[in-house]
């Protein structure tokens, strides 16, 4: 495959709002869930890279956090992260949602877009929200704002059009060799993995405030034959948190650790046995030394961990 001398690879970052599916998109163009996603908006927290080896290139794909306006210290990071990539990548694919009002967030981001000399592709996600000929006016819309290589239309959902993108991407990767074997998905050690999936049914079955204050660590993680013993722990910020996360009689705690087991098992291909603790550390999302503690420390914004 490296023979090929018009064999293309390359890194694509993956920037937008929080919310308008880019962790979606990512996995459905590799074909495996490997990033986290939720309806709430700040999902993604870290840079996720991933790889789809195809035999006319090898793309990195490099999901990102939503840009957005930071609160607090772990926003900064988030936000860091994401606008760091820009610099890093041979294309730019910028997610927005289907619309053609551009709103402050948006805005935000063509500025960053116009300071880059790096390829960018448009992608108006969620087209299975809206009717056909709408598209136009949209594509329109944004065209008049930035200097776009390519628009596509895409519904990351169901997998609309997503090929067409794909052979967009690989046209402006420049030509040179895989980057990686064509056995790697992901830099995402099994671990991440697993506190984030545990972070993602806790997004999913809890109410307002409390989804975003939480951080997962996995204590540890033990093979015994066809079994793994998983121990994690989920950091919120209030001791009322706490209470919530846990339930009643341990409802909620239970909720969580069935409906994170069954990805887990089929991912480790064995069975696995879950124990979870709630711990509450106040504003550990301000706290430089918790936030480092937790996996987002911002020193590695520049090497990209
Ligand atoms: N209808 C529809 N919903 C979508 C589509 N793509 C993503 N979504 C939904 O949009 C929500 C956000 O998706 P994510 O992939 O988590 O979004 P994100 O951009 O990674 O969000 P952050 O990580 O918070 O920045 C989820 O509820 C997805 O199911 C799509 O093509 N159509
Ligand atoms: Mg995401």
């Amino acid at each position: 495959m490296n023979e090929n001398p018009a064999f293309k690879s390359g890194f694509v970052t993956i920037i937008g709002r929080p919310n308008v599916g880019k962790s979606t998109l990512m996995n459905r163009l590799i074909g495996q869930k490997i990033a986290i996603t939720s309806d709430k908006p700040q999902t993604t927290r870290n840079r996720i890279q991933t790889v789809l080896t195809l035999p006319e290139g090898q793309i990195v794909f490099l999901d990102t956090p939503g840009i957005h306006k930071a609160k607090n210290k772990l926003g900064d990071y988030m936000v860091g992260v994401a606008e760091h990539t820009l610099e890093e990548v041979d294309v730019i694919l910028w997610l927005v949602e289907p619309t053609d009002y551009i709103g402050a967030g948006e805005r935000h981001i063509i500025e960053q877009l116009k300071k880059v000399k790096t390829p960018i592709i448009l992608a108006i996600n969620k087209t299975d929200t809206i009717k056909r000929d709408e598209i136009l006016s949209f594509i329109d819309t944004y065209r008049k704002e930035l200097d776009f290589q390519e628009i596509v239309p895409v519904s990351a959902l169901r997998g609309d059009n997503t090929d067409v993108l794909v052979r967009c991407i690989l046209k402006y990767l420049p030509c040179g060799p895989a980057l990686y074997d064509e056995d790697t998905v992901t830099d995402q050690p099994m671990r991440q993995i697993v506190a984030e999936l545990i972070r993602e049914k806790a997004l999913r079955l809890l109410e307002e405030e409390i989804p975003h204050g939480i951080a997962v660590t996995v204590e540890s993680m033990k093979y015994r034959k066809k079994i793994c013993d998983i121990e994690a722990t989920i950091i919120c910020e209030k001791e009322s948190h706490k209470g919530i996360i846990i339930g009643k009689g341990g409802q909620m705690l239970k909720k969580i650790g069935s409906a994170a087991r069954p990805e887990m098992e089929e991912m480790l291909e064995c069975q696995v046995n879950l124990q979870l603790w709630v711990k509450v550390r106040r504003d550990w999302r301000d706290s430089e030394l918790l936030l480092k503690n937790y996996g987002y420390n911002p020193k590695d914004i520049r090497s990209g961990e």
